[in-house]
């Protein structure tokens, strides 16, 4: 899988080296590559942010320096997948991250500011004719894109084949729960480890009773439990 970022800030991806993905990206399964947009900028001064329209706080991001950095990725490859993290977007979930594990290319355009030209998203998916994700993480506001991009990747690339040292976690992840109202639910349960007591605090008895269909069982129930307390 390829991945580009679009960023002003590219050292915000210098994690992307460590651990799992790392590792994926020595052996090749992921190549991560950012792209600052201040080397797109424009005349002297180098500015990739201007005044909105309309009068308002803030700088808006302008959209050439934006398109000049993503255009020669996007004729590279025209079936990439554009994505747009913001706090407006539709709710990153699981099943997005699973679907985007799929895909071979996803180029992430990274905000700052009071946000992007608006008339980005619509270029790319109503002139370009690519497809345009815009994803937010959640229900409140970060200062930019970067911390937001760093997320998804992380919640993809794990998904893809050969980057989890033990693939097993991604099966049993997958069985999921339906609560009373039929929502999916991911499975957690508690986990424990050595020393079977710790401050005073035991480890529940049934974990260790070698009985592996009451452990799947109770595991489960405990699962709905923290499921049903998240709602
Ligand atoms: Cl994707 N971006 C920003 N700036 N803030 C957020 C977010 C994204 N998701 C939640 N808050």
């Amino acid at each position: 899988m390829k991945i580009d970022i679009a960023t002003l800030f590219p050292e915000y991806f210098d994690p992307l080296s460590l651990s799992l993905l790392g590792k994926a990206q020595t052996e090749g399964i992921v190549q991560c590559t950012t792209h600052n947009l201040r080397e797109h900028a424009l005349g002297v001064h180098k500015s990739v942010d201007d005044t909105p329209y309309g009068g308002g706080a803030g700088m808006v991001m302008m959209a050439e320096p934006i398109a000049h950095t993503i255009d020669p990725l996007i004729q590279e490859n025209p079936t990439a997948i554009l994505i747009i993290p913001t706090p407006s977007g539709e709710k990153f979930t699981q099943p997005i991250a699973e679907k985007l594990s799929r895909e071979n290319h996803l180029i992430f355009l990274c905000g700052r500011y009071e946000g992007i030209d608006a008339r980005i998203p619509e270029y790319y998916r109503n002139v370009a004719q690519i497809e345009v994700l815009e994803l937010s993480l959640g229900d409140y506001v970060l200062a930019g894109g970067e911390v937001a991009t760093l997320a998804m990747i992380e919640a993809i690339t794990r998904l893809l084949p050969g980057v989890l040292g033990n693939p097993e976690s991604l099966v049993e992840e997958s069985h999921v729960l339906r609560d009373e109202d039929g929502q999916e639910a991911l499975v957690e349960y508690p986990n424990y480890t050595k020393p079977p007591l710790w401050r005073g605090l035991e480890v529940p008895e049934i974990l260790t009773s070698g009985n592996h269909g009451a452990i799947a069982r109770w595991r489960l129930e405990q699962a709905r439990v923290r499921a049903r307390r998240l709602k």
